[in-house]
């Protein structure tokens, strides 16, 4: 019988890293006592909640303000120390120490930055000590799934100088039989809609997340390039392959007024919703992400009643994976889904707290990447560890986003014949059928 190890942390240390928007980010390295290593990156959004944890970021000319040179002094000063002789493996005690550490309500003393790396570290560093992969080590007994994904073709929104107004036009691969599977028909829907944009004089190269940039006059042509890249995929819009939205409208919307640049007009919250709804009507989407603004409970509510028994409605920047926002969601009710961003909560902690509130609710679940992104491939263990369903990691090109489809693939492998793939019944029950 080999030895416990032992998992007391002996250091922690931090360093500047470039995400993959080439701006600065903070990596953070967790060894333990007995050489184990983990190791955290943060990611960062572009259209962020106003409630999610704020990043530390220097401010002033040099690299736009966005270095993290006082983040990353801030774990050899006080948050290492901190976390020297703990052990490892009581996730949720280090967690509370660094909450009670930053002292702040949305983490900007220390910053969410570091604080997610770190935490993320000591996540990896106790698998490590484990000698477990780390979706594994999340697993425990529990059962495990590999994701259905939700991957965008087109970006838009922030990620694309706001060329359209809608931020995300996705793709879900419903009738896959297996992970792998969707990924393959994701690659064909991907190279058709840039073939097609190509053809039509509409591609301008890739926005943030690797979808095509896009050249539409008004938001719903998308829509409609959207149908006719499945198609040309030889696939069935709806039945094989559902469409996904995030709306993003907290970044053109607020106060109960959605101005759509694009379109040069402006929406009242009725009118957004009956836009939407149109779009519902038209096109097969099976899932809805912030359809209302962060500051629109009503809207999200209405929204809910009238569209939740057919569609995920999922809350991002109106949740910021809060276990407390999503139990108020909940109670109101708004949305179906809780969108799961580990940066957004600040800790492993917290963000599985998030998980569990949306699981009370009934609610489907979907881990998420930021905008801006690393090699980091810790989402892909959190999705599979923690059973989530969904799995939404930006487009299907540029490797900060392949790192996480491949890392899955790899899990799959890692599984065998026995892995199971939570495929379309990821879903709210009502919204699994969009071939309607
Ligand atoms: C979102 C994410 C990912 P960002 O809004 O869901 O698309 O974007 O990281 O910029 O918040
Ligand atoms: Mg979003």
């Amino acid at each position: 019988m080999s030895t416990p190890a032992d998992t007391r942390i002996r250091e922690t240390r931090a360093r500047r890293l470039w995400d993959s928007r080439g701006r600065p980010t903070i990596e953070v390295d967790v060894v333990l006592a007995d050489g184990s290593l983990g190791r955290g990156i943060a990611p960062a959004g572009a259209s962020r909640g106003s409630r999610e944890a704020i990043e530390r970021r220097d401010g002033g000319a040099r690299l736009g303000g966005l270095d993290v040179a006082d983040a990353i002094a801030g774990v050899h000063a006080e948050i290492g120390p901190l976390l020297a002789g703990r052990d490892a493996l009581d996730q949720a005690g280090i967690d509370a120490a660094l909450i009670a550490l930053d002292g702040t309500a949305l983490k900007s003393r220390l910053g969410g930055n570091a604080l997610v790396a770190t935490s993320l570290a000591v996540l990896h560093a106790a698998a490590a000590a484990r000698r477990l992969p780390l979706w594994r080590h999340l697993a425990g007994e529990g059962p495990v799934s590999l994701p259905l994904p939700e991957i965008q073709i087109f970006g838009g929104g922030a990620h694309a100088g706001r060329r359209v107004d809608i931020q995300d036009f996705m793709v879900m691969p419903v009738g896959a039989a297996d992970f792998a599977q969707g990924l393959a028909m994701t690659a064909e829907v991907y190279a058709a809609a840039g073939a097609l944009m190509a053809a039509a004089g509409r591609r301008q190269g890739v926005a943030d997340e690797g979808g095509w940039w896009p050249v539409f006059q008004a938001n719903e042509e998308a829509l409609g390039m959207l149908v006719r890249a499945i198609e040309s995929a030889g696939l069935r819009p709806g039945a094989d392959m559902a469409l996904s939205l995030d709306i993003a409208a907290s970044e053109f919307g607020r106060e109960g007024r959605y101005r759509l640049g694009l379109e040069s007009r402006e929406l009242d919250t009725a009118g957004l919703i009956a836009l939407l709804g149109d779009w519902l009507e038209a096109y097969p989407i099976v899932s809805i992400e912030d359809p209302l603004a962060e500051d629109d409970p009503a809207g999200m509510a209405e929204f809910t009643r009238l569209h939740g028994n057919r569609v995920q409605i999922i809350g991002d920047d109106f949740l910021v994976t809060s276990a407390a926002r999503i139990a108020q969601a909940a109670a109101l009710p708004a949305c179906n889904c809780a969108l799961i961003k580990p940066n957004q909560a600040g800790t492993v902690t917290e963000t599985r707290a998030a998980l569990e509130a949306a699981r009370q609710a009934g609610w489907s679940t979907v881990i998420s990447a930021r905008s801006g992104e690393t090699e980091d491939v810790a989402i892909a263990h959190l999705a599979v560890g923690w059973n989530a369903g969904q799995l939404k990691v930006g487009s299907f090109a540029r490797s900060e986003r392949m790192a996480k489809w491949n890392e899955c693939l790899r899990i799959a492998e890692a599984l065998g014949p026995s892995a199971r793939f939570a495929g379309r019944g990821a879903l709210p029950p009502g919204a699994r059928d969009a071939s309607r």
